[in-house]
């Protein structure tokens, strides 16, 4: 892959990239990951899962199971509702349009009555070994009376469907709007013309490498509890699981998230094993351990997208935007996984200004149970269904308009000097240049030669397209109180301990986690750059909920905003104290110390103190200020963001499809992000490769599908087409930068751009290669099958014209 703007490999701080520290160890196997901790005396779980969508559970009979050799313990649904332990609960609450609290079924840790999806856990087996346990599942004789199941929105919604839940009157968990409609209905009235748009958002399997994992360890002597398991933020998981599901004091509990190998999103939920295995420990009194297999991770991780929308764009004579209206379909799957609801409404709804200065925007979204695997934040969460709707919706206007499309774009793009810029529906954005990072990306990915090779490749019998999609985003969602007024259960906020021992080097430990992310280097970038501090004398500590103070993890493209502005303010309060110590020790006043390089000089002296004399005398005060300071250097921040940061930018595409067979040839990716100020440009390459890959994969190849009867027919990597090497393209990434406006960084998140803005420039341009069939949207995955037949049904009319 090709880089436009990776500069030399270089040690340091911010702006240098220095190699990534943790790939030492994964590079050389010495990752340690949830299924390499082994306890002593330790059981193995297996799950046994509902193979029918939906049905009454009539009896399990667990004795023949009980009897195999090896079997521990068999617990069912009915035991979990003895011991009284509480369903796993929703993090995100959403009021409908009337008020009304959104509808809030409860999810048993194991199925209590009714199975609700292929993959629901109706008994947990605990044997000495894995096989065993497998075994004696196999052995449950379990009878379930089938039920109509509904796997789809479509059937969810029909007259007289099957009810997931019964309290859920029409499959409906809430109704939701946003915006003004009486704006938005006067805009349609004076359009000049409408464009309007009906796609679907591709649902989506995650697939991280390392498959979920999880054990339970308990402590009789202490009464302990202890949780290793897979995720992106373990005190998360440590207050949803202690205080709703088993009721076990924070003290008590401790939740390890070792390394982790890819989320994507997918372990940000507490899900149901995590409580099982953490419960079963104690019933047995020995370490549980349970690792998904890849066929079960298909029917148990949550899943992500399957959004249905139809768009409508008013647009004047001159092609302005003048009003946007959209009203979208959710799958939420059986229950409601810990973020759901929070997808298709505030982070998803409240993007849809856009780059554009559209004055009027109403949305309503209606989120739907079926009987499918629970859907949840995926890479973009929101953001990538929005934008795919935005900017297919704004190709189908310029076609509607008789315009060009980089020209109705910029007709309507909110100007650099607008900023800060309130949205008709609800964000503020604070920064943003998009006309900077259009022309970039027009010029990277050569737009105005495009024509010549098109022609060229019309020679060669191809057809050649070219896609573009100016997207922006909003991540690292703050602040903690709006959170909590648009539904958040938790607080957003981020914090930091800097650790400075007596020689001057450094220990971070962060409430972020790190899944691939690289904190382990970037983090250790940021304090090494303030503190003048070598790299390698920091290290970085995270995951584990007994080292690290209350931190809320990584998700939404948070850390580096969120948590990088936790560790400056730390830092900052190190380098307070340490011009304090300074200050005593050179005989000056605090106020004419200097911190600069690692070095406290008295101004306009050559009088200095380096950064490892100071701590020295924090650790071994005999010359110390002991009136004014505590000894030791170790300072913890909190930091509660004023809002969210607005990363944009342009990704263009360019694809050759083959006529004959349908197949899309991807022969260049280009993508000019605005991320605000860059920590380490390797990293942030690697973030938009990963993330254009899984864009791509979404756009052409990856779909979960679900038959009429709830079984998941793409249920395993046969079948689910994942990108691979060969699937993809040379990504040219470039970077510009406007500064976020509220963080000590200036810096805005980067983890999902790439998810965000490619798929939409994958499909402009494939629809862009078929513009002379008449062919004005084609929903994701552009497939060989699809492409084919479009090309097959347009081809008589075409030469009938
Ligand atoms: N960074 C930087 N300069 C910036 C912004 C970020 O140098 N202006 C660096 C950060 O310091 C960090 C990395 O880039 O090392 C990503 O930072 P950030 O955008 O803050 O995102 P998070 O660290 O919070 O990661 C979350 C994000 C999300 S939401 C998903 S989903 C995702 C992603 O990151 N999942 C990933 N990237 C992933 N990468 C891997 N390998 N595996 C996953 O599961």
């Amino acid at each position: 892959m090709n880089d436009t703007t990776l500069p030399h490999i270089v040690k340091g701080g911010i702006g240098d990239s220095p190699k990534r520290v943790e790939d030492r160890r994964f590079l050389s196997g010495r990752g340690h990951y949830t299924d390499d901790i082994n306890r002593p005396g330790q059981t193995h779980a297996v799950f046994k899962r509902s193979d029918v969508a939906h049905g009454v559970i009539r009896s399990i009979d667990t004795s023949a199971a009980r009897a195999m050799p090896g079997v521990v313990a068999i617990f069912t649904g009915d035991d979990i509702a003895k011991a009284g332990i509480g369903g796993v609960p929703c993090g995100w609450q959403i009021h409908s349009k009337d008020g009304s609290p959104m509808v809030e079924p409860p999810h048993p840790v194991l199925a209590q009555g009714k199975v609700r999806y292929v993959g629901d856990a109706v008994a947990m087996v605990i044997a000495e070994t894995v096989d065993q346990a497998k075994d004696a599942a196999e052995a449950l004789v379990i009878d379930i009376d089938p039920l109509p199941a509904v796997s789809n929105m479509v059937a969810a919604t029909a007259e007289g469907a099957a009810l997931v839940h019964d309290d859920a009157k029409g499959n409906v968990c809430f109704d939701w709007h946003i915006g003004d409609k009486d704006a938005v209905d006067a805009a349609f009235a004076k359009a000049h013309k409408v464009a309007t748009i009906d796609l679907v958002n591709n649902r989506l399997v995650p697939n991280p490498i390392e498959p979920r994992a999880a054990i339970g360890d308990f402590d009789q002597s202490t009464g302990e509890h202890t949780l290793y398991t897979t995720s992106q933020n373990p005190h998360v998981i440590r207050l949803l699981m202690g205080a709703f599901v088993l009721q076990i004091p924070e003290h008590k509990l401790r939740v390890v998230a070792p390394d982790v190998g890819g989320g994507f999103g997918a372990k940000i939920f507490h899900y149901i094993e995590e409580a099982a295995v953490t419960w079963a420990a104690a019933q047995v009194n020995r370490p549980v351990k349970w690792t998904c297999e890849r066929s079960e991770s298909f029917i148990t991780d949550a899943h992500g997208r399957d959004h249905i929308t139809h768009a409508e764009l008013a647009l004047a004579e001159d092609g302005a935007f003048l009003g946007l209206r959209v009203k979208t379909m959710a799958n939420l799957g059986a229950y409601l996984s810990t973020f759901a609801p929070s997808v298709p409404t505030y982070l998803s709804a409240t993007l849809l200004a856009g780059v554009y200065t559209t004055p009027a925007i109403y949305s309503e979204v209606k989120a739907i149970f079926t009987n499918t695997v629970p859907v949840d934040a995926y890479r973009g969460a929101g953001r990538p269904e929005t934008t795919f709707l935005l900017e297919r919706l704004v190709d189908v206007a310029a076609k509607t308009m008789g315009m060009d499309r980089v020209a109705i774009r910029r007709r309507n793009f909110i100007p650099a000097d607008a900023y800060p810029y309130q949205t008709p529906v609800a964000l503020q954005y604070d920064s943003g240049n998009h006309e900077a990072t259009l022309a970039r990306c027009m010029e990277l990915a050569d737009w105005s030669g495009f024509e010549a090779r098109r022609a060229e490749s019309a020679k060669r019998g191809k057809l050649r397209g070219i896609g573009m999609s100016t997207y922006l985003e909003a991540c690292g969602i703050a602040p903690s109180a709006v959170a909590g007024a648009l539904g958040a259960r938790a607080g957003l906020y981020e914090v930091a301990n800097v650790k400075v021992h007596p020689t001057g080097s450094v220990t971070l430990y962060t409430g972020t986690h790190s899944h691939g992310q690289g904190h382990e280097t970037t983090f250790a970038q940021l304090v090494a750059d303030q503190l003048g501090v070598p790299f390698e004398q920091v290290e970085i500590v995270h995951g584990d909920t007994s080292k690290i103070p209350f931190g809320m993890g990584t998700y939404g493209s948070r850390s580096l905003a969120v948590g990088g502005s936790a560790i400056v303010k730390a830092v900052d309060k190190i380098i307070a104290k340490s011009k304090k110590i300074a200050a005593h020790l050179m005989e000056a006043s605090v106020d004419d110390i200097e911190f600069k390089d690692g070095k406290f000089t008295v101004a306009g002296t050559d009088k200095s103190k380096a950064f490892g004399e100071i701590a020295l005398t924090a650790y071994v005060p005999h010359n110390y200020p002991h009136d004014e300071l505590e000894p030791g250097l170790d300072e913890t921040a909190f930091y509660d963001p004023k809002n969210f940061t607005f990363p944009g930018g342009c990704h263009i595409c360019e694809v050759e499809v083959d006529p004959d067979t349908g197949v899309v040839n991807l022969l260049n990716f280009t993508a000019v992000d605005d991320i605000g100020r860059v920590i380490n440009p390797m990293i942030v390459h690697g973030q938009v490769h990963g993330g254009v890959a899984q864009g791509i994969g979404q756009a052409l190849l990856e779909h979960a599908v679900y038959d009429e009867t709830g079984q998941l027919l793409s249920g395993s990597l046969m079948d689910y087409t994942m990108p691979r090497a060969d699937n993809l393209v040379n990504i040219h990434v470039g970077t510009e930068s406007t500064m976020c406006t509220h963080n000590p960084l200036g810096a805005k998140g980067v983890g999902e751009v790439g998810a965000i803005g490619s798929p939409p420039a994958v499909i402009n341009a494939v629809v862009d290669a078929l513009r002379d069939y008449g062919v004005t949207h084609i929903d994701m995955p552009a497939t060989p099958q699809k492409i084919w037949s479009i090309i097959n049904a347009a081809t008589p009319r075409m030469a009938a014209e």
